[in-house]
Parts: structure tokens; C-alpha cells; sequence
């Protein structure tokens, strides 16, 4: 089938990153993806090879006269141009139209999942938009996961990776990648570090620039080392996240991404003014912990919570055995569920 999946750039780059996997993620199974973008520049260093089966082409040119194809996706309510909706309206087989929504742990996204929304007046009057949940649980849409990914994992040598790019790793060293937002727990976060030796790998962006800030030209600090890097192709990142032992995330993709790498990771949510963030966090922290034991509990909920500003403990990170098999039963869970395109498509052709 032709897919027509629409984002729009809000900030950040996770619209991006989500909808180009989810792209590629259809391209790869043989479907045609045209991806309209409205701000594709992330692209040229997110996926600077493209994807044959991927054609990303500008907002704009979607209002032109282009037939819409058997299915519409509209990533985060974005509101495809409304000249293009009225295409679909009018199309002799109106297109399978579909919100995929962000992703949260909350329990109202299993209740919200696989609604119809008729819509009644508008551009698209008479159409149905369907709402698509990603989650956690098989009462949701699951998570994107591409063919292939946990065997290129299992098979992934971490420290020729590493070496290849310059940052082999020191004996006894521990590998921490830090991606986040402007977070004023990172200062206190390397003195924590610093008390084992550790190589601590800063991504592009706020975490380089507050890493760059805190250690200065010598980027060191006692036992911990730290090496800035440029923006990586999101095949490299996921490459950074199997090489390290502890993952500092965020958002939503990469905070995915870090629990199919299995190893140990602290998630900064997208902050919320309306601190709706700290109910998101707590809710993923629940299902996350469920059967963990009560000292890795307490342990995680204190240092996320504080990693979010929601609490103003000392940063500590938990009994790193313990994490690491936490991690990995919940990943073993989440391996249990379709990945998020096969269920979409299953529920396309249900529709079309
Ligand atoms: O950039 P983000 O904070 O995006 C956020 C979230 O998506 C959030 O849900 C949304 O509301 C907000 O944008 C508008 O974090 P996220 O989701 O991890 O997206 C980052 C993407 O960039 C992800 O696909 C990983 C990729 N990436 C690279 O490819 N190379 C890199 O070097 C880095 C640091 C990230």
C-alpha cells in the first residue's frame, strides 16, 4: 500500500525521529512511504542516506494536487493541509486515516486506543480518523521495533565501536552516553560519576553544551572523563546507547530506544509547564517497577525523580547488577508484544 505519513516539527527532534522510523519501519517491509515534513533539515544528519523506499517531500506540496494513497497517518495530531483532506474526503476509496499519538505509560492510553473519531464538519466530513496508541501493553499499539533490531543488538561488538570513533574504553571504565534537556542535576550528576572511573559520552545539543559548561577545556573531573559528540545518524545512536552501561535519555524515541539496548537507563521527560510530565514519568516508573526488588525501587524512583527535578535528593545510581537484570525482564516483556507497524498495518487492513 501507499502510505502518506504527516509530521510537523514542534521542537526537539522526536517528530522527526519517530516518524522517519516508522517510515523506514513501512519502506522495510515492502510498503511505499511518502513522509511530508514540514522542517526535514534534521534528516540530513538523522538519516543522511534516506531510505529507498522512503520519498520525504515538503508540507506545502501535499496541498498541492496530490491523490492521497491508501493510508494517511498524522503523527501527533499534526492536521494534514486541509486541501490535501479534502482530497481524501472526496477520493472514490477515502484513504484509512489514523492519529498515531505520543507515547505514555498512563492507563487512559489502552482505553483510548483504536477509537473512531467521525468527523462531522470540516475538510474531512464524513471521514473517520482513527486514533493509533503506542504503549507498553497489548491493550495499546506497542512500540516501534524493526525487524532484526534484537539480533543486530546480540550481535553488536561495543568496544569496536567504540574504538573505531576514538573513544576506546579505559580498563574497569564504565560507558555513560547523556542525552537530555537543559538539567541542572547534571553538574551534581558527573561529581556522582566522578567517583568511578567512567567515560561519559555527551551527545549534541544541551547535554554537550552543559557537560562543555561543568568540566570546562580539561572535560575531566577525578575518575570521570567526558568526550563531546556531533549529532549522529540514528543508527549510530542506537549504536552509542549498546556501547554504554548506563543510557541517559529522553523524550520518546531514544527513551525507546534505550530499552531495546537492555542496558540500565534514566529517562528526562519532555517537560510539561503543567507538570502533567511528573504523572507520565510516575506511571512508566510503575509498570517499569513492577516485581523489581524494593531497594532497586526505592533507589530509581529517587534518582529519576530527581534526574526530573521532582525531587532534590543526591544523584545515586542503584546496585548496578540489580538494574541491569530489571531491565532486562522488562524488555524480555515488551519483546512478548507485535511491534508497533505490524499491529498498524494489521489494523488498516481491518479497515480499508
Ligand atoms: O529530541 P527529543 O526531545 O524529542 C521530543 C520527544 O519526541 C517528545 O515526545 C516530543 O513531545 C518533543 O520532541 C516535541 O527526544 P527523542 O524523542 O529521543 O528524539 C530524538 C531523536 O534524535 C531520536 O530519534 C534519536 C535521534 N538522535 C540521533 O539520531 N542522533 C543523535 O546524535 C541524537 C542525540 C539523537
Amino acid at each position: 500500500m501507499l502510505w502518506d505519513l504527516f509530521c510537523r516539527v514542534v521542537d526537539n527532534f522526536g517528530d522527526v525521529g519517530v516518524c522517519w522510523r516508522a517510515a523506514a519501519d513501512l519502506a522495510s517491509r515492502g510498503e511505499r512511504v511518502r513522509l511530508w515534513l514540514d522542517d526535514a533539515s534534521a534528516l540530513t544528519w538523522m538519516a543522511p542516506t534516506g531510505h529507498a523506499g522512503v520519498a520525504v517531500h515538503g508540507w506545502d506540496a501535499a496541498a498541492a494536487h496530490v491523490a492521497p494513497g491508501d493510508v494517511v497517518i498524522e503523527a501527533f495530531g499534526c492536521d494534514p493541509p486541509a486541501a490535501f483532506v479534502e482530497r481524501m474526503a472526496r477520493a472514490p476509496r477515502p484513504p484509512v486515516w489514523i492519529n498515531l499519538e505520543y507515547l505514555s505509560a498512563e492507563p487512559y492510553v489502552e482505553r483510548s486506543h483504536g477509537l473512531p473519531s467521525p468527523q462531522l464538519s470540516g475538510a474531512g466530513g464524513g471521514l473517520t480518523k482513527w486514533f493509533f496508541y503506542p504503549g507498553f501493553t497489548p491493550a495499546t499499539g506497542g512500540l516501534l521495533r524493526e525487524r532484526g533490531l534484537i539480533e543486530r543488538l546480540a550481535r553488536f561488538d561495543r568496544d569496536q565501536w567504540l574504538a573505531t570513533r576514538g573513544l576506546a574504553r579505559r580498563p574497569g571504565e564504565r560507558v555513560v552516553s547523556l542525552f537530555c534537556y537543559d538539567n541542572p542535576a547534571v553538574a551534581p550528576l558527573l561529581d556522582a560519576l566522578a567517583d568511578e572511573p567512567t567515560l561519559l559520552l555527551a551527545a549534541a545539543g544541551p547535554a554537550a553544551m552543559q557537560v562543555d559548561l561543568a568540566l570546562g577545556l580539561s572535560r575531566m573531573r577525578r575518575h570521570l572523563r567526558a568526550a563531546l559528540l556531533p549529532y549522529l545518524p540514528q543508527t549510530e545512536y542506537d549504536c552509542l546507547l549498546g556501547a554504554s552501561d548506563v543510557n541517559f535519555v529522553r523524550g520518546e524515541d531514544s527513551f525507546v530506544r534505550a530499552q531495546w539496548a537492555g542496558r540500565p537507563f534514566v529517562w528526562q521527560i519532555y517537560p510539561q509547564d503543567d507538570a502533567a510530565h511528573a504523572a507520565k514519568l510516575d506511571a512508566f516508573l510503575d509498570r517499569f517497577l513492577a516485581g523489581a526488588p524494593s531497594g532497586l525501587a526505592v533507589a530509581l524512583r529517587g534518582l529519576w525523580h530527581g534526574w526530573n527535578g521532582l525531587s532534590s535528593g543526591p544523584v545515586q545510581l542503584p546496585d548496578a547488577a540489580a538494574w541491569q537484570s530489571q531491565v532486562l525482564a522488562w524488555r524480555d516483556g515488551l519483546l512478548a508484544q507485535a511491534d508497533l507497524i505490524i499491529q498498524l498495518m494489521g489494523f488498516v487492513e481491518e479497515r480499508r
